[in-house]
């Protein structure tokens, strides 16, 4: 498999929930290496760009409200197909359908308030990344 990065962000939910240790515990045992992390309060105009992908979809308002109602935790994660890695890990967007022991099924309460994103292709966490990281905070080890 590929040496890959992704892009994380743990969510305000979780971050309010305390669990980032517990997460980040995840990533590790699974092999992914946490090379790049800055906790932030994402201003509307940096939710709306992140996001701006899914401007025309109904949840678009409601979504960037939540990414923006507490800080979050962003990180470059790196391993061995670090992209599905990190989508597995996570579970489905709807935390109801989210298979037991993935990070949606264990601390996400809402299709809204679901705990993580992550990248979803090579492209899109290239993108990700550059959004949030200079290339010299990001440290490949
Ligand atoms: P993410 O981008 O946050 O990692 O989540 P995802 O790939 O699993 O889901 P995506 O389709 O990219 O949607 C982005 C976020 O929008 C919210 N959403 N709400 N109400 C709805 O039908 C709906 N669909 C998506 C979710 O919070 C999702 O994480
Ligand atoms: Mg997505």
């Amino acid at each position: 498999m590929a040496l890959e990065r992704t892009l994380s962000i743990i969510k305000p939910d979780a971050v309010a929930k305390n669990v980032i240790g517990e997460i980040y515990s995840r990533f590790e045992k699974a092999g992914l290496k946490v090379i790049a992390a800055r906790m932030t309060q994402l201003s509307r105009k940096e939710a709306e760009g992140f996001y701006a992908v899914h401007r025309e979809r109904p949840f678009f308002n409601a979504l960037v409200e939540f990414m923006i109602s507490g800080p979050v935790m962003i990180q470059v994660l790196e391993g061995d197909g670090a992209i599905a890695k990190n989508r597995e890990l996570m579970g489905a967007t709807n935390p109801k359908e989210a298979a037991a022991g993935t990070i949606r099924a264990d601390f996400a309460d809402s299709i809204d308030a679901n705990a993580v994103h992550g990248s979803d292709a090579a492209e899109t966490a290239a993108v990700e990344i550059a959004y949030f990281f200079a290339s010299t905070d990001v440290h490949a080890r």
